[in-house]
């Protein structure tokens, strides 16, 4: 030990640690204040060192990995500390609290009693003080974690993109609320068991952020925040980069008058994509991070990850470079607020989306695999592609999860697994372009809108909400029961399979994908939506039933009652359904999606008919998995009615279950190679 210290040079890392926090132990002991309050903090300052010395390892080569061969890795190192530990005296005590329990529970996230919700506080309820009013509704749905859409900060008046172009990420929107009630929303929210989401778009801030202010105004510093090229520069880039929104806005670069260069902007115009080959900037943004979670968000939502570092030559996408980013503010996250977690949002393949997954990355990431392979197993009425990319991808390390859900407020991007579409010799374009004949076409039930019609790859970028993709919009038009029913039926199954795949739920209250709510046409009037589709997926919260249809109030009380349904018996019943492994199993029926979860406590074997024609499902693959003679469905109407599994389990056209033994016992594990075979 001593040898090896001694060797230490001034800037190795453990030695700028003890600097730093001898920095900051000689400021407590120096500043005004009660002895008992200083002992306090410095009693937190130790516990802050100790976390840092467990991260010094991970963190020094995170940054070699992004700053490698500069002459200031250890400044930079050193400011980084700075701002951690400043960040982590910061912190409240409650949140330390939370800390703490959390740090004996790191699996917190990620049980069967997790539940996600997101939703948009202006057009769900309009104000944060109405959304308190309504955490009793979210209890009732038992969903445990809410994520707040980003039009709760300041953002330009009108493009902003859906409020991801940020003004400021400590200002809330004034015509939602203030800073004040956000951290009493989210206090009363933590104390009754409701973990807020906050996004951070680490890609971007908007041109009206202070940051981007300074840099117009000639502030050089500020300028380092961004990528500003000449015209030369910028199209030496543009050559190997792809575009995000061909309808609305080409190329990846704006023009700024009053710097007089070409300012870097993947998005819209108004997202001016922050520069991290400058240290400064994840500096400054590691502190607007630290911000937040100070404020009680307990999950980031780190938007547009792939994007995150530019290389000359390169797409600029998924750099490894990503990776160390990530490692830092999770390193971060683990010294200043370890109660938290980190959520990774990519709209990619599963093997490029879990690249940002890792107990020392992001500890969630956005999984649209889930989403895209069942809209596409309904369309098909065939569930083994999507049950072959579960068992390659559903399956992931110990202290992470994936997220998983029904629709966003995006566009669905059909990012199919490539190696599931080899093994099946599905040619992928082809596949785009029978989802669009289904999804837009008028041979079916669904009722989509295209977006980024002039992409020139093929392939189909789609919007709709659960209600108007699963037929609810159809039915209720032609005003036609038996068409509603298919259209319940349908979102049933997608909630069940959503609820019983590995990983953690994300409820889609922006899309009234609780009440099976319709596509909103209302953007089309708005000067700025009117460009882009995706709106039409963010619907208004409307539950002003004297506004509709007897039809359609029904189906939204169905859809309802359901959802209530499914997600109680989850967060319940189904201990197996928390983090852990799935195991896919081959029941030879191709429209049925069949799998195991099991945990210590219990197992399932989940069973879901992907066909408008029953199925049957034969009693072998159920007795492989150890359950003999009888079993319940779970998420059924008649809980405690047992099914004999003699004449095999028979489904109802877009049926679900959730099967559990009926006498209550756990069955035994079989290894079940030989079964599954
Ligand atoms: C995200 O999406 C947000 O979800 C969008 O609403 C924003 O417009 C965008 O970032 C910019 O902030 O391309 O079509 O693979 O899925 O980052 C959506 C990543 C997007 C993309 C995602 C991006």
């Amino acid at each position: 030990m001593l040898a090896s210290t001694s060797r230490e040079t001034p800037t190795a890392p453990n030695h700028l640690l003890a600097g730093v926090i001898g920095k900051f132990q000689l400021d407590i002991n120096a500043a005004d204040g009660s002895a008992d309050s200083k002992s306090k903090k410095l009693e937190h300052l130790q516990i802050l060192e100790q976390r840092a010395s467990a991260q010094m390892e991970k963190l020094s080569s995170n940054l070699e990995a992004l700053y490698g061969g500069r002459q200031d890795v250890p400044a930079v190192l050193g400011k980084l500390l700075e701002v951690f530990i400043a960040k982590g005296l910061e912190r409240p005590d409650e949140l330390k609290q939370l800390d703490a329990a959390r740090e004996r529970d790191p699996n917190w996230f990620s049980s069967n009693k997790s539940i996600g919700g997101a939703l948009y506080v202006d057009r769900y309820c309009g104000t944060l003080s109405n959304l308190e009013k309504e955490i009793s509704s979210f209890k009732l749905m038992n969903v445990n974690m809410l994520h707040l859409m980003p039009t709760i900060y300041k953002t330009p008046e009108k493009d902003n993109d859906g409020g991801y172009a940020i003004s400021d990420f400590r200002s809330v929107n004034p015509a939602i609320g203030t800073m004040d009630e956000l951290r009493e929303l989210f206090d009363t929210m933590r104390k009754r068991g409701i973990s807020p989401v906050m996004d951070v778009t680490v890609n971007h801030v908007a041109d009206e952020h202070a940051w981007a202010q300074a840099a117009k105004a000639g502030d050089p510093e500020k300028l380092g925040y961004f990528f500003a090229m000449s015209e030369a520069e910028k199209d030496e880039y543009e050559k190997h980069l792809g575009v995000i929104f061909p309808d609305i806005r080409p190329g990846n670069f704006t023009w700024n008058e009053d710097i007089g260069r070409h300012i870097w902007t993947t998005f819209m115009s108004s997202q001016w994509d922050l520069n991290y080959s400058n240290p400064k900037t994840l500096a400054a943004m590691a502190g607007e991070l630290m911000f937040l979670l100070n404020q009680g968000a307990e999950a980031l939502r780190l938007d547009a990850v792939p994007w995150l570092w530019k290389e000359k030559g390169t797409n600029c996408i998924e750099r490894p470079e990503v990776q160390a980013l990530l490692g830092v503010f999770n390193n971060m996250a683990k010294i200043a607020a370890p109660g938290t977690v980190l959520l990774s949002e990519a709209i990619r393949e599963p093997e490029r989306l879990k690249q940002n997954l890792g107990p020392d990355k992001c500890q969630m990431a956005y999984n649209s695999m889930t989403l895209v392979h069942m809209w596409d197993a309904l369309t098909h009425e065939d569930a083994s592609f999507m049950a072959e990319a579960l068992r390659r991808h559903a399956n992931v390390p110990e202290g992470t999860a994936l997220l998983n859900m029904v629709r966003t407020h995006d566009d669905i991007n059909f990012c199919f697994d490539p190696g599931s579409a080899d093994k099946f010799g599905i040619d992928i374009l082809e596949r785009h372009k029978g989802l669009r004949d289904f999804y837009l076409g008028d041979n079916s039930y669904a009722k989509g809108v295209v977006f980024n019609e002039n992409s020139k790859s093929g392939r189909l970028y789609l919007n709709g909400t659960t209600g108007s993709l699963a037929g609810v919009e159809k039915a209720i038009e032609a005003g036609d029961p038996q068409l509603a029913d298919a259209a319940i039926r349908r979102i049933k199954l997608l909630n069940g399979v959503l609820l019983s795949v590995p990983g953690v739920p994300m409820l889609n209250l922006m899309g009234g994908d609780d009440r099976g709510q319709v596509n909103d046409y209302s953007y089309k009037d708005d000067e700025i939506q009117r460009k882009d589709s995706r709106w039409v997926n963010r619907v208004k919260r409307d539950v002003d039933f004297k506004t509709k249809s007897p039809l359609e109030v029904q189906v939204m009380g169905r859809v309802f009652d359901d959802t209530v349904d499914l997600n109680r018996v989850r967060a319940q019943e189904m201990p197996a359904f928390g983090a852990g492994p799935i195991q896919v199993i081959d029941t030879g029926k191709a429209p049925v999606l069949a799998f195991a979860r099991e945990n210590e406590q219990q197992k399932v074997v989940v069973l879901a008919n992907f066909s408008q024609s029953p199925q049957k499902v034969d009693q072998e693959h159920l007795r492989a998995q150890g359950m003999t003679d009888a079993v319940i469905d779970k998420s059924g109407p008649q809980k405690d009615q047992a099914l004999k599994i003699g004449d095999g389990i028979a489904l109802a056209p877009f049926q679900c279950m959730w099967l559990v033994p009926a006498d209550g016992h756990r069955p035994q594990t079989r290894t079940t190679e030989a079964a599954t075979a």
